[in-house]
């Protein structure tokens, strides 16, 4: 049976969490490495919207990361039943933030000179807001819902680590949340980081089959 192909950009906060649940997960996969400015074919005809990750199963092909999240869970029933009603209802609102309001500032805090007319201050200041409350729901434990890692806490720990890159020495000494500087913190020294940050050459036709994990 041939693997499943993902193609993956390492530094992008989609491709991230998409790495660690399929790591979590340990299903094997061929990872193919591309740069944004120059997209394989093979991945444009698989899935011509042209964002990573995507995921080429034998069947079908997921290029939506928390569909790739999804399918690794389901798969392999990572995380199993240690979450509450509330607590998945809850997973789902805090992601949805992230990933819509909470990106969109992330974006023009960080990215400002992409847009015009963009005061970049004005976004972290709304980037601050939703940290904080934020901050309130999460555990003083290791993770977001205590001791253990949960979906919630590897579809938005790549977005928390990207708005720290953009001013490092505020977000650890001025931004003054404790709880969200330590629990960013904590995944910026974790095993599960290092992991699915690994440097693998651009993939072309041709190359040599990298696995990951
Ligand atoms: N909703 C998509 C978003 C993925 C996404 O936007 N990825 C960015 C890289 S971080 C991308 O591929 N952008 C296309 C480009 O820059 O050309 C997902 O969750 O997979």
């Amino acid at each position: 049976m041939n693997l499943p192909i993902l193609y993956s950009f390492k530094r992008c906060p989609y491709a991230m969490r998409a790495r660690m649940a399929i790591k979590l997960a340990d299903i094997k996969c061929e990872i193919r490495e591309v740069k944004l400015n120059n997209k394989p074919e093979a991945m444009l005809k698989a899935s011509p919207k042209g964002t990573v990750p995507v995921l080429i199963l034998e069947d079908v092909v997921i290029d939506e990361s928390m569909q790739v999240i999804d399918w690794a869970i389901n798969k392999k029933n990572i995380f199993e039943g240690n979450l509450t009603e509330s607590d998945v209802i809850l997973t789902n609102e805090i992601i949805d933030k992230f990933d819509n309001k909470f990106k969109y500032h992330l974006d023009r805090y960080k990215y400002a000179t992409r847009y015009e007319n963009q005061d970049p201050l004005l976004h972290r200041s709304e980037c601050k807001k939703i940290l904080l409350q934020v901050n309130d729901l999460i555990s003083d434990k290791d993770y977001f819902f205590g001791k253990e890692l949960n979906k919630i806490d590897i579809s938005i720990l790549p977005f928390l680590r990207q708005f720290r890159i953009a001013d490092i020495k505020w977000f650890d000494e001025d931004m003054n949340i404790p709880k969200m500087q330590k629990y960013v913190h904590k995944f910026l020294e974790s095993k599960l980081l290092e992991d699915v940050m690994i440097n693998i050459e651009e993939w072309k036709e041709g190359s040599d089959i990298k696995i990951f994990p």
